[in-house]
């Protein structure tokens, strides 16, 4: 084989090597969106805000939190987002299901709590804006009993299922 032959192969195997990646660089994944949010002995991972695509909703947030300390409590969110950011539970043990609205979340010793689509604990972010959002995040500020506060972004998602699925298990 020729240089020029040597060169073409080369050239297409250096396309076929670079195409995967170039679709994968279009596609991140959702961990690497997400930026570390620690305090204390609490990580907070899964961070995501349904997006409603427009202004004046009520959408829902999900989010993880790993506590590799003592209990603590989650006491109350805002965000400049949303009117208020509420903490809101399905209760189904009635003929149909209801939202209610807790004060607080406890985070156990050396546990975790899980706010995930689909499960009975949800954030509430009232009268959401998603013009205040950057880059497609949103900035929440948590506080919790003896951590205190954290500010953490949050990934806006089209589908919060799937937007969950696509972190590291
Ligand atoms: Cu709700």
């Amino acid at each position: 084989m020729g240089c020029v032959g040597r060169l073409i192969l080369g050239v297409i195997a250096a396309f076929a090597a670079l195409s995967p990646s170039v679709v994968l660089a279009r596609e991140p994944k959702a961990e690497l969106l997400e930026t570390a949010a620690r305090v204390s002995g609490l990580d907070l991972s899964r961070r995501i805000v349904a997006n409603p695509g427009s202004a004046g909703h009520d959408v829902a947030g999900y989010f993880k939190v790993r506590n590799a300390g003592a209990e603590d409590l989650l006491v109350g969110m805002s965000c400049h987002c949303a009117d208020r950011v509420e903490l809101h539970r399905i209760d189904r043990s009635g003929a149909r299901p209801t939202m209610i609205t807790d004060a607080a979340w406890p985070i156990p010793e050396a546990g975790v709590l899980e706010v995930r689509p689909g499960g009975a604990l949800h954030l509430m972010l009232m009268n959401f804006d998603p013009a205040k959002s950057q880059d497609g995040r949103v900035t929440l500020e948590l506080t919790f009993r003896d951590a205190g506060k954290i500010r953490a972004d949050f990934v806006l998602a089209a589908d919060s299922r799937a937007a969950w699925s696509k972190f590291e298990p």
